[in-house]
Parts: C-alpha cells; sequence; structure tokens
C-alpha cells in the first residue's frame, strides 16, 4: 500500500466544513484502492491570528514541506483584514513552494442549472491556467501621507520573463494535450502599458513552439463578456494571477455555481509539495450553518489524487461527482436543493463504494 503524508488546513468558515467532506471522501477511496492516508492537520486560520497575532505557525513553511501535498479549506474571516489573512497563509505557501500554476476546469454539468440560457454540458469545458507568484499580487509599493488630504497608494506589479514564460509553457501544454487544442491569453495591452504589452509578446514568442495550438488574446473586459456571450469558445484560458483570479470566478458561476469549483496550485517540478482548495473562499454568510456545498472541496481532492499519481482512483472520483450531479436527487442550497453539507459528503461516498 503506498501512503501519503496530506497537511490538512481546514482554514475558516465553510472550509471548517467541507474539509472534513473532502477528508471522509478520500478515506473512502484509499479503502477502494489501497492508498493510505497520514494526516496532519493544523488549526491555522484566523481565529488563531486573533489569538496570537499569526495566521501559521513561524515554521509553518518548514512544518508544511515534510508533506507529499497540502489540502486546503478557505481563507478569511471579517474579523481579520483579507489581505492579512491571505498573506499570512495562503499566498506564502504558493510563494514559498513556488506553486506558479493554478489550474482551475471549468465545466457545466448535467443536472447542474446554469444561469444562462440555453447552455448545455459540453457548451462549457475549459480550464484556466492562472499565474500563480507574481503579477498583480506584488508587496512592493506602499503608502503615504496617510489620513491626509495627500493620502496615496502605490501597487507595482511584477512580470518575470521566467514567471511569465513558465506560466505560458504550461498553459500551451495543457491546450496541446486536449482535443481542441486551442488557448486564449487574457490581457489589457491597450491600458496597461508596461506590464501586459510584455505579456502580449511573450505569448508570441512562446506561441512559435507550439504551432499545432491555436491560440488568440482578448482585452480583459471583453473576455468576460465573452465567458457569459459565448462560454463555448474556450478551452485554455492563460491570464495573470489577477485576471486568472477572476475569470476562474466567473466561469464556475456561469457554469452553475462557484460551490463545485476546484483548483491546483502546483510546483510542476515536484520540488515542493502543492496544495489544493476550492476556488471558493470561508463564505462568512453561510458559515457555521452546515449548508456549503462540499464538491468544491471534494473536486480539488480529485486533483490532488492525479497529481500525486493515482490515475484511477481520480478518475473514480470524478465520475462520482459527475453521476451525483447528474442524478440531482441530492442537491445543496447553491444549486438549488435542500441536503447539507453532510448529507452531499455521504451521497458522494455512497457513489465511489457503488
Ligand atoms: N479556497 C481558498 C480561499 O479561501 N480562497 C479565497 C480567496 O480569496 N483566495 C484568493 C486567491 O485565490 O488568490
Amino acid at each position: 500500500m503506498k501512503t501519503y503524508k496530506i497537511a490538512v488546513i481546514p482554514g475558516d468558515g465553510i472550509g471548517k466544513e467541507v474539509v472534513p467532506e473532502g477528508v471522509a471522501v478520500l478515506e473512502a477511496l484509499g479503502r477502494r484502492f489501497d492508498i493510505g492516508f497520514e494526516w496532519g492537520e493544523f488549526d491555522w486560520n484566523c481565529e488563531r491570528y486573533l489569538e496570537t497575532g499569526r495566521m501559521m505557525a513561524e515554521d509553518g513553511i518548514e512544518q508544511l514541506s515534510a508533506f507529499d501535498a497540502i489540502y486546503l479549506g478557505a481563507v478569511g474571516w471579517p474579523e481579520v483584514p483579507d489581505h492579512v489573512s491571505l498573506w499570512g497563509l495562503l499566498i506564502p505557501i504558493r510563494r514559498c513552494f513556488q506553486q506558479y500554476i493554478n489550474l482551475r476546469p471549468v465545466k457545466l454539468f448535467e443536472g447542474v442549472p446554469t444561469p444562462l440560457a440555453g447552455r448545455k454540458p459540453g457548451d462549457i469545458d475549459f480550464i484556466c491556467v492562472r499565474e500563480n507568484n507574481e503579477g498583480e499580487y506584488s508587496e512592493i509599493g506602499g503608502r503615504l501621507y496617510r489620513d491626509s488630504a495627500e493620502e496615496m497608494a502605490v501597487q507595482q506589479s511584477v512580470f518575470t520573463r521566467k514567471g511569465t514564460d513558465q506560466v505560458l509553457r504550461y498553459a500551451f501544454d495543457q491546450a496541446r494535450a486536449r482535443p481542441k487544442k486551442h488557448l486564449t491569453s487574457a490581457t489589457k495591452s491597450n491600458g496597461i502599458i508596461h506590464t501586459m504589452p510584455f505579456w502580449d509578446e511573450r505569448v508570441v514568442e512562446v506561441a512559435k513552439d507550439y504551432p499545432d495550438v491555436r491560440w488568440d488574446k482578448y482585452h480583459i473586459d471583453i473576455l468576460t463578456a465573452h465567458f457569459v456571450a459565448h462560454p463555448d469558445w474556450f478551452d485554455v484560458v492563460v491570464g495573470s494571477n489577477l485576471f486568472g483570479d477572476i475569470l476562474s470566478d466567473l466561469g464556475p458561476a456561469v457554469a452553475g455555481t462557484i460551490g463545485i469549483a476546484p483548483s491546483a496550485n502546483i510546483n510542476p517540478e515536484g520540488d515542493y509539495p502543492s496544495m489544493f482548495e476550492p476556488v471558493h473562499g470561508s463564505a462568512p454568510d453561510i458559515a457555521g450553518k452546515g449548508i456549503a456545498n462540499p464538491i468544491g472541496q471534494v473536486w480539488s481532492a480529485a486533483m490532488m489524487l492525479d497529481h500525486l499519481g493515482e490515475d484511477e482512483a481520480a478518475a473514480t472520483l470524478e465520475n462520482a461527482i459527475e453521476r451525483v450531479l447528474a442524478d440531482g436527487g441530492t442537491r445543496t442550497c447553491d444549486m438549488g436543493g435542500t441536503a447539507n453539507t453532510r448529507e452531499m459528503g455521504e451521497v458522494l461516498i455512497q457513489a465511489i463504494t457503488d
């Protein structure tokens, strides 16, 4: 039996409710496929911050480096400023472990109601590849003349050739491996005068090594409109940290619900653990009610298994999610149902063991 050491960080809000369902599903898969999991749970969250002044332990990154992968719930709580919680936990993990790819699949499943009229499964099936370590998410900048009429804030974006090329290559590789072989680049090189023309130039340069991949680019404003009006146009969409973040919330929303959307923060070289988390956040409005949809967390577990090389278990889990959604008998409120988090998790476990 192969055993994996998995660091579990439920985090905040609904993260604490959906992560146990993901762990239970993984345990069930482990029993079926003879995979062992050694869990290491970490109570790193906003509550801890309010008690200790730190989101995670001082040697948190060192502690996590002993694991094969990290399974994260959600980060953020109203009593802690969002930039404090994010920069105290999620972003240091992504950066220290060089998880420079954030992979976010978007798919309309049978049985999931979409807000778009006339769209059916097959019309929406693409992946967002988000640059995850640099771009607009930068610590360079500052505030001046606080609390005065001259107050100002400066925020510097960082686009390196290495960082840009590596995400573009990853995205082109993904496109090459898919039947449509089509890549779309998100840009804004009309308004953002330095970084975005640079991004566009790198796309042209990298694309030369992928003559079999058809590619196009759109400014982010019209691209968001196309996500709604023509989601069937897209296959692989690559964007900077900020654009990728926005598009990968919009994508699942047009495909029915962000509650089922997974993501993988990947260190492609395997030098460090990768991290798997749902796209959604801590959802304080529904936290504590036990009604959150656990599918985003569970689908993230499938991405983790795939990353660990457990292809059969990953495919079984994805198939189970698809069947449960198509059946439609058990649905959480974000999909118009009345099932709670626990009931949804139970149905998924049942679908794996059937
Ligand atoms: N599931 C993790 C989470 O809480 N995401 C919320 C969020 O705002 N993440 C910011 C980001 O992905 O950069």
